[in-house]
């Protein structure tokens, strides 16, 4: 049965990447281990709320792709930064220290079940457990960005 309103459209994942790619959240689901996270986050507007997401690490979807630093060089690695835009023109930025098993290894996920219902519809969400509050909880993903950083001189 198709629902009304289901969105398969993939997002984009490219920026400095050797394989840039489209993916669903159905591929999400089926090219990598799925965590689970329970979480609490705080919103300004609508106060406390608790989920359970489910869904591949970022760390390994984005490493899938080919990251253009050198692997083996943790200071190399250092300098990189990842763009998350939703649907509606939200985006945040996340280093990829923060999600680097050398640095600070936070399971940052791609959810592709919210509460145990697949996000098939609505597209990826992002799930940062160790944020207080709910800005970067990214939701109906469109794009990931992955690039160095660049500071002008
Ligand atoms: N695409 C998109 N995702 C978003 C937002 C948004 O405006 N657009 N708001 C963020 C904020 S401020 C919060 S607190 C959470 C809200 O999550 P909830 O819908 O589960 O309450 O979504 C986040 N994700
Ligand atoms: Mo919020």
């Amino acid at each position: 049965m198709t629902r009304l309103g289901t969105r398969t459209r993939p997002f984009v994942l490219d920026g400095e990447l050797h394989r840039p790619a489209r993916l669903t959240v159905a591929e999400l689901r089926e090219g990598w281990d799925q965590h689970r996270a329970d979480v609490v986050f705080d919103c300004a507007t609508a106060g406390p709320q608790r989920h359970t997401f489910e869904g591949p690490l970022l760390r390994e979807v984005v490493a899938s792709a080919g990251p253009a630093f050198d692997v083996r060089r943790r200071k190399d690695r250092s300098r990189f930064v990842l763009a998350v835009s939703g649907g509606d023109g939200h985006h945040t930025v996340l280093s990829w220290a923060e999600i680097d098993a050398d640095f600070g290894n936070t399971p940052v996920l791609l959810a592709t079940h919210l509460d145990g219902e697949g996000l098939d519809g609505q597209g990826s969400q992002l799930v940062v457990p160790s944020d207080r509050c709910g800005a970067r909880y990214v939701s109906a993903i469109t794009r990931v960005w992955f690039g160095p950083c660049t500071v002008p001189e």
